[in-house]
């Protein structure tokens, strides 16, 4: 589904409008159980609708099709925002959103691959994730498969040991096809990244463990086209992996959450979720 050919006006428009139209499918998904990681949602709809609508290959109709690129969602806490990514990528049908949370849905609160077409790992003990793809990078290699692994992982999961094992043991195997996101929202459960345990200077620690690193705006669908094309560049199975590290805003599109405290669980009111949405609207339209 890669539309790298087209000219990057036509593209970076796609990817804002599928981005806008994601955002609602968070919102109204969260109203329905009046709850859920709603602020980072909205945070990574950029990095997500980029990764959707203009990288990734995939067949929407055939989740399994072996050829597809994997993308594993590490953080499990996220799905909400998966989940709206797959309904626009036609995955999942956009009326399929209202059931989120509810008994027999397959959609989930939290995700879980065996409930959720297209969702290949059940993420959410966090550090796993970068684990599973070098396995999964070395696995597609030997059978000589040209599919990419994306890992989609948080700023908390930078804390945890085995990532950093995964990130040292896919530069030593040369997992090129390989491309990691990190949501750099600065936050995490306990507070802000930075007082729990810093982290910087991420892009260092990166580039010392072997990776192509670049950092960007993760909110600026131009810097992310940019920067994911430079990743899609270099990825072949023997060479060096990649990550995009990508500084969000928590509530992103949505002034009332931009501008609340950040918490890692928004509490948000029963009045407040129209109000979300208008605000949404607003400023879409507004910088068209
Ligand atoms: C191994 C592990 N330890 C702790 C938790 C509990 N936990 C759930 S979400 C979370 C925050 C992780 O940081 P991040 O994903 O950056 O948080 P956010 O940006 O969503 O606030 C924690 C500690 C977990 N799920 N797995
Ligand atoms: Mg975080």
């Amino acid at each position: 589904m890669t539309t790298v050919d087209a000219p990057p006006e036509t593209r970076a428009a796609k990817v804002r409008a599928a981005a806008h139209r994601m955002r609602h499918h968070i919102l109204n998904m969260g109203e329905v159980q009046g709850q859920g990681y709603v602020g980072q949602a909205l945070g990574v709809a950029d990095m997500l609708s980029v990764t959707y609508t203009d990288q990734l290959r995939l067949r929407p109709q055939d989740p399994h099709w072996a050829g597809r690129d994997r993308f594993l969602l590490s953080t499990g806490h996220y799905a909400i925002a998966l989940y709206a990514a797959l309904a626009e990528a036609g995955v999942v049908p956009v009326e399929e959103l209202e059931t989120y949370g509810s008994d027999g849905s397959r959609l989930p609160m939290s995700g879980m691959a065996s409930y959720t077409p297209g969702m290949e790992i059940s993420g959410g003990s966090l550090g796993h994730g970068l684990t599973v793809a070098v396995g999964m990078a070395l696995g597609l290699r030997a059978q000589g498969s040209s599919s990419r692994v994306f890992n989609f992982l948080s700023d908390g999961e930078l804390d945890e040991g085995s990532t950093w094992e995964a990130a040292m043991g896919a530069a030593h195997h040369r997992l090129g096809s390989i491309t990691a996101m990190v949501d750099m929202n600065a936050l995490q459960a306990d507070g802000t990244t930075s007082s729990v345990l810093s982290i910087e200077p991420a892009e260092e620690k990166w580039e010392a463990a072997g990776w192509f690193t670049q950092r960007v705006d993760g909110n600026d669908v131009d810097a992310l086209l940019a920067a994911f094309d430079a990743a899609a560049e270099r990825a072949r199975p023997d060479e060096q992996p990649s990550v995009i590290l990508c500084d969000t805003r928590i509530g992103r599109g949505v002034p009332l959450l931009e501008t609340r405290e950040k918490a890692h669980f928004m509490r948000i009111d029963e009045h407040e979720w129209q109000l979300c949405r208008e605000q949404l609207t607003e400023g879409y339209e507004g910088a068209r």
